[in-house]
């Protein structure tokens, strides 16, 4: 073993949990490893720390490409660290479009918080399923609670699955729409809005009036599609995430959806469900993971499609194999 991967599993749960934010960036680095042992020690990691999570605001953020989600986060959490919390900023993006460019660029329109000491911004694990991937964005907003943030906004292009998969690891789910509703609104899926515990019309400052008249149709089609729910009906602002513009009332919004959540046990139960989906999200991955990585399958896997692409092998024998193989 090399000394580097010796000092990688030598992190203590004490320097994570006293805010060091190199331990906590190779905790981080460790849980995103492919190596056994490096997440066996990450697991065990988080294990020591998971006493000391649990405490802050996770808050999801979506919307389409452009509709301003960083510099929102960046404003928002500028603002949230001057009121004393502590902010990370985590993504959900298994696309295999994003590279280090787009990842320099989420820095670059994050300046302010990529500069500021109670703030942390960590780029999406660069590869692996959606369910993987939301599974390591969860155990690394784990290990930044543990590290004492208070704040977690964790960003998702609205394009996918993965806005699903953002709001099973949060508290409450912001969806940011462009002003012009119309077109707009026709485009949007169903599921989203059904997700949404609120949805802000972004880029109000240049767009005033046009903001006014979307959050308007916004307004009557959550009406229509979003589950009726006795302690919160999703609200509907107009904001600036570029002047910072609607983001006080956003916050004031995102407390009183967490207080009433509380006061009712939803809060508690939406976590405990949201575990139950990790647990389920862990073991697909992990048989992901043995089905792409096994030395034996990887061996047969090939045998077995080409038997069954010359006929010789029916689908559900190859499967039954398969299966077989990985001892389940
Ligand atoms: N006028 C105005 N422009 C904004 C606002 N927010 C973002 N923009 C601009 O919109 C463009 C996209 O902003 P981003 O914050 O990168 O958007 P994003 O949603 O994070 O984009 P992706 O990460 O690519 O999905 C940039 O040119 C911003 O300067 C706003 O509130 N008002
Ligand atoms: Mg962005």
């Amino acid at each position: 073993m090399t000394g580097g991967s010796h000092r990688k599993t030598d992190i203590t749960a004490e320097a994570v949990a006293a805010g060091d934010r190199a331990a906590l960036a190779r905790a981080i680095t460790l849980m995103e490893s492919r190596r056994p042992d490096h997440r066996e020690a990450a697991r065990a990691l988080l294990q020591e720390l998971m006493p000391r999570t649990g405490h802050a605001v996770r808050i999801g953020i979506t919307g389409v490409p452009g509709v301003g989600k960083s510099t929102a986060i960046d404003m928002l959490g500028s603002m949230l660290t001057e009121k004393g919390h502590k902010v990370a900023v985590l993504a959900v993006d298994p696309s295999s479009t994003r590279t280090g460019g787009a990842i320099l660029g989420d820095k670059t329109r994050m300046a302010r918080l990529a500069a500021d000491p109670n703030a942390f911004i960590r780029p999406s694990p660069s590869s692996g399923t959606l369910g993987g991937v939301a599974a390591k964005t969860r155990e690394t907003m784990l290990l930044c609670e543990a590290a004492g943030f208070d704040v977690i906004l964790v960003e998702t292009v609205g394009v996918g699955q993965s806005e699903t998969a953002v709001a099973d690891l949060t508290d409450f789910f912001l969806v940011l729409m462009l002003p012009g509703a119309g077109d707009e609104l026709q485009g949007i899926k169903k599921g989203i809005l059904e997700l949404a515990d609120m949805i802000a019309v972004n880029k109000a400052d240049d767009a005033g009036m046009k903001a006014k008249a979307a959050a308007a149709e916004y307004k009557a089609a959550l009406h229509i599609l979003a589950p009726a729910s006795a302690t919160w009906t999703p609200p509907v602002l107009t904001v600036s995430g570029l002047t910072g513009q609607g983001l006080d009332e956003l916050w004031i919004k995102v407390l009183d959806h967490r207080r009433r959540l509380e006061a009712t046990g939803e809060l508690m139960a939406k976590r405990r469900a949201q575990d139950t989906k990790w647990m389920w999200a862990l073991v697909h991955e992990r048989l992901h993971e043995r089905l792409h990585h096994d030395p034996a399958l990887r061996r047969r896997v090939p045998e077995i499609e080409k038997a069954i692409a010359d006929g010789t092998l029916s689908p559900n024998a190859g499967a039954s194999e398969i299966v077989n193989l990985l001892g389940i």
